[in-house]
C-alpha cells in the first residue's frame, strides 16, 4: 500500500514538472523567391550551444545551393542585398567550413534540392544562437537576420561566399 502510494506521488510530481517545462524558443518565418512569392517555410529554434534549422520549400531550381544566415531581417528587394553581408562577429570575416581561420558566423551546410524542386532538410549550428549568449551572435538581435539560399553550391573555402553566387531566396528571421 505504501509502495503504491510513494509510486502515485512520484507519477504526480513527474506530471507537474513535465507540465511545467516550457517548449524552446523558435521563430518561424515565410521563405520567398526574387519575386516575392513565397515558396516555403524557415523555423530557427533555441538549442543548447547553438540553433536548430529547419527549411521547408518547394519551386526552387534542383541541385546544391549555399545557404547562410545573413546579418539583416529584409527581404525588400529582388536580390536579396538589403540583407546585408553574413551574420559575423569579427571582422575580417573569414568564411568557410572547410577553411581553418575561418570565424564566419553565418557559414551552414549546403542545401540539396530534389528534381521536383522541393527540400526539406534540419541542420543543426554551432555558430549562432537565437536569442544570445555562449559569446556567439544573436539571430534575434536589433535588426534580426535573414536566410538566404544562394544559385551555386557554397565550395565551403573561397572567400567572400566561397562562389555561391545570386542570393534567390530569402527568410526575415524577426
Ligand atoms: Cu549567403
Amino acid at each position: 500500500m505504501l509502495l503504491k502510494s510513494l509510486a502515485v506521488v512520484s507519477a504526480l510530481l513527474w506530471a507537474s514538472t513535465s507540465f511545467c517545462q516550457t517548449s524552446p524558443a523558435s521563430r518561424t518565418s515565410s521563405l520567398k523567391d526574387a519575386k516575392g512569392t513565397v515558396i516555403g517555410q524557415v523555423t530557427v529554434t533555441a538549442a543548447p550551444g547553438g540553433v536548430l534549422l529547419r527549411v521547408e520549400a518547394k519551386g526552387l531550381p534542383p541541385g546544391w545551393h549555399g545557404m547562410h544566415f545573413h546579418e539583416k531581417a529584409d527581404c525588400s528587394d529582388a536580390a536579396f542585398k538589403n540583407a546585408g553581408t553574413h551574420v559575423h562577429q569579427k571582422t575580417p570575416v573569414v568564411h568557410g567550413l572547410l577553411n581553418a581561420g575561418a570565424n564566419d558566423a553565418g557559414d551552414l551546410p549546403n542545401l540539396f534540392v530534389a528534381s521536383d524542386g522541393s527540400v526539406t532538410v534540419e541542420l543543426y549550428s554551432t555558430l549562432v544562437t537565437l536569442n544570445g549568449g555562449d559569446n556567439h551572435p544573436a539571430l534575434l538581435d536589433s535588426d534580426g537576420s535573414a536566410l538566404i539560399i544562394h544559385a551555386n553550391p557554397d565550395d565551403y573555402q573561397t572567400q567572400p561566399i566561397g562562389g555561391a553566387g545570386a542570393r534567390i531566396a530569402c527568410a526575415a528571421i524577426q
